[in-house]
């Protein structure tokens, strides 16, 4: 953790159906908050990641609307101002990601109407709302992890996810000079990483990903298509806070 804080944007999946451990909840409006420094990307959405050995947390915010994410992430929002109560988590459910897999959501920007909730093993708690959606065009760590849910089956069946959740491709978003308009999977394919498991050289292909993307990569999306993704980030940010489908969070 450097001194400096770190922006990100928090993105609202609203929750479809308030069912299983959800369902005390009705009739309120729940959403998912994923953290993310590339608010740009959110045209590319294919699914949101949750560790599932996490422990999350359901927190009323200041409209009524309710939000879930870890419960260190709904401290800072309640010292930010952004919960019902300054100051305070109060908790209305305490529930692990395994009990949310599956979930179905509605995420801005992106072209699939429904996303699911997946599981991913190296999100972290002390990072972020323990919340990542995720883009696989753009993102290698993103790209692998849904690979290999759509190959492994028993991977699958251990969280109670099924086919059709994962039947989805990453949307080419962004042109990348090098790699083209698929970043993420081109580099993955260049460099044989077959699984989240490659660790060694997803590292290296989110350094080659990440850098040209943000410098070189343009807008094939949206209403600022045509443009630089370095310049787009703070319009679309803005755009999605005004909609009421994004929140500014420090950390
Ligand atoms: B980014 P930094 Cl397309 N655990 O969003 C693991 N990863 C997390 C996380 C957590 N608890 N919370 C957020 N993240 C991811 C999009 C994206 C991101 C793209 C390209 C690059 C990129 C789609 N996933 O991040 O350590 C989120 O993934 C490049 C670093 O704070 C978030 O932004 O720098 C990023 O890591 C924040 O990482």
């Amino acid at each position: 953790e450097g001194v400096a804080p770190q922006e990100y944007t928090l993105i609202k999946m609203k929750v479809q159906e308030l069912s299983g451990k959800l369902a005390v909840l009705t009739p309120k409006t729940v959403f998912l908050v994923a953290a993310t420094l590339r608010p740009e990307t959110m045209y590319g959405q294919t699914n949101c990641w949750l560790g599932p050995d996490l422990t999350y947390v359901a927190v009323e915010m200041k409209d009524g609307d309710i939000v879930v994410c870890t419960r260190r992430a709904a401290r800072n929002m309640a010292f930010q101002g952004m919960l019902s109560i300054e100051n305070e988590v109060k908790p209305i459910l305490e529930l692990k990601g395994y009990d949310l897999m599956g979930t179905k959501l509605t995420a801005p920007l992106t072209c699939y109407k429904t996303i699911y909730t997946l599981p991913m093993l190296t999100v972290k708690e002390d990072k972020g709302t323990g919340v990542v959606t995720s883009v696989p065009s753009d993102a290698p760590d993103d790209f692998a992890a849904l690979v290999d849910l759509k190959n492994k089956p028993a991977l699958r069946e251990k969280y109670g996810i099924t086919e059709e959740m994962v039947n989805v491709d990453p949307i080419p978003i962004i042109d990348v000079p090098e790699y083209g308009t698929l970043s993420a999977p081109s580099v993955c394919q260049m460099m044989g990483i077959k699984s989240q498991n490659d660790q060694e050289k997803l590292i290296e292909a989110k350094e080659k990903v990440y850098l040209h993307g943000f410098y070189e990569g343009i807008l094939l999306v949206g209403d600022f298509k045509g443009q630089k993704v370095q310049n787009v980030k703070k319009g679309i940010q803005d755009m999605l806070v005004k909609k009421k489908e994004a929140m500014i969070y420090q950390e």
